[in-house]
């Protein structure tokens, strides 16, 4: 029996302890979860922050993955990770963190539960997600049709810079 799969996204971002370092090291660990197959990673960017000013630059990237796993299980990994780079929770919205792994996208599943929001809520606001995702996924279109190009390139640019 073939087991489905499908597409996920997954945001990276950090801007503390190193956080080059740290989004390198969560893809790593992302190739690591069981049924999982990274597909596809972007390139890393740095990006002004978003929210509070009085923090450090950010390290953003996405990657693709190919997965059988349903979406609950997928963040819990991906949370499991986060506690391992040692985040720590904080109650500060949007705030420095070690590592902040989101899923962007699920396939074209939409949810709404207590703890999924999917598509990501802030995904279609955020330069920081959609030039990496438009870079790895240019002919990719959200649940609702709307195209990830046309929305990367319609999006405000600010100071994003493309490290390699
Ligand atoms: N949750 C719901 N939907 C999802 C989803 N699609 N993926 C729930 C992942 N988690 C999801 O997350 C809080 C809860 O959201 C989780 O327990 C999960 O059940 P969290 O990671 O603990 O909290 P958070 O990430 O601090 O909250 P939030 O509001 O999602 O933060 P954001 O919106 O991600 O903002 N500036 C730049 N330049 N780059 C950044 O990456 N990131 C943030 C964080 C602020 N400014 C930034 C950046
Ligand atoms: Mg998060």
């Amino acid at each position: 029996m073939t087991i489905p799969s499908t597409i996920a996204y997954i945001g990276l971002g950090s801007n503390l302890s190193e956080p080059i370092k740290q989004v390198k090291s969560a893809i790593n660990e992302i190739k690591s979860i069981a049924q999982c197959q990274v597909t596809a990673i972007s390139s890393l960017y740095l990006s002004k922050p978003m929210g509070p000013q009085d923090q450090d630059d950010y390290i953003n990237a996405v990657l693709a993955l190919k997965t059988s796993l349903p979406a609950i299980e997928l963040l819990n990994a991906l949370q499991a990770i986060e506690n391992k780079s040692g985040r720590v929770r904080k109650e500060n919205r949007w705030g420095a963190r070690i590592l902040d792994l989101d899923i962007i996208l699920f396939g074209n599943n939409i949810i709404n539960t207590e703890r999924l929001t999917i598509p990501h809520y802030g995904m279609t606001e955020r330069e920081f997600v959609l030039l990496p995702l438009a870079e790895i996924a240019p002919t990719l279109s959200l649940p609702n049709g709307e195209s990830v190009k046309y929305l990367s390139q319609n999006i405000t640019h600010n100071t994003m810079v493309k490290l390699n």
